[in-house]
């Protein structure tokens, strides 16, 4: 018989409560860090052995499926046809290393490119947020219904702030504009956890420009299905292949940010 998305959630369900618990027994030993493309882009060995146990089970329990992961345990992949499983096995690395919390285990789940279930997964507070394509948006066991919707000028938006001090980056002046219009900005260091925090209302947006497939593609689904718009600045579509920016919110409020301030932002 077929696997139904619903199985195959329930099963990503017990393998990132499994990848967690492991997480947190690695918490009590020392573990390695390395620096990526510069000092504050961080890897440790349980990013990878993380990864490596989601690889190792995808692969011995759906050999048909496909794999795109941060720490590049697979083959490269240079196409979404088929069954694929996008995972960021820690997001916000940083905080792993330096606060021992606010990090998160995200994982998307795509048919031909749609994204069919979506997993974040708050470690060390136990919160797992999911979601399946038409059938919604759960917080553990509880199902959510659509947040209410602010207008900027009520909205708590999340934003790194290393972003609005980028003298460099073409689009910074419009997210300073951003940030002296909302209520308030929040930096929470795990792109996963904040698209999580739109979806569930507690944010009222997200937006982060250079994100890579890994760090949005489960929290895209929660977003979907939470009835909320994630797209470039310029309001494209995502890519699940490419890098780019990633403007998260309730449909009203995700309109005004992309007209008024992102359109002329880099898409990619
Ligand atoms: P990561 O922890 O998996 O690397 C930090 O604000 C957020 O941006 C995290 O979700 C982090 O994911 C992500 N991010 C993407 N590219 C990054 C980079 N080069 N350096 C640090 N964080 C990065
Ligand atoms: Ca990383
Ligand atoms: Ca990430
Ligand atoms: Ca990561």
């Amino acid at each position: 018989m077929e696997t139904t998305w619903v199985e195959l959630e329930r099963q990503a369900r017990a393998w990132i409560v499994e990848a967690g618990d492991a997480i947190k027994q690695a918490l009590h030993r020392p573990f390695h860090i390395d620096a990526k493309s510069g000092p504050n882009d961080l890897v440790t060995d349980v990013d990878k052995s993380t990864e490596s146990f989601f690889y190792d089970n995808i692969v011995a329990t759906y050999p048909t499926h496909h794999f795109l992961g941060e720490e590049g345990i697979a083959d490269r992949l240079d196409t979404l046809d088929g069954i694929v499983w996008i995972i960021d096995p820690i997001d916000g690395t940083m905080n792993f290393v330096h606060q021992k919390r606010n990090f998160a285990i995200s994982v998307g789940i795509y048919e031909n490119g749609k994204g069919k279930v979506g997993l974040v997964y708050d470690v060390m507070s136990g919160e797992l947020f999911h979601a399946i394509e038409g059938v919604g948006f759960f917080i553990n066991d509880r199902k959510q219904s659509p947040a209410k919707g602010n207008e900027l000028a009520q909205s708590v938006i999340g934003i790194n702030g290393n972003w609005l001090v980028k003298d460099n980056l073409p689009i910074q002046p419009d997210l300073v504009d951003i940030a002296k219009t909302c209520r308030g900005t929040r930096s929470y260091g795990s792109a996963a956890l904040e698209m999580a925090y739109v979806a569930s209302g507690l944010l009222d947006a997200y937006i982060s420009p250079k994100l890579s497939p890994w760090d949005y593609a489960g929290g895209a689904v929660l977003l979907q299905e939470a009835g909320c718009k994630t797209t470039r600045f310029n309001g494209e579509a995502l890519s699940l292949l490419e890098r780019g920016s990633i403007v998260a919110a309730k449909p009203s409020l995700h309109e005004t940010l992309v007209s008024t301030y992102l359109h002329k932002g880099e898409s990619t």
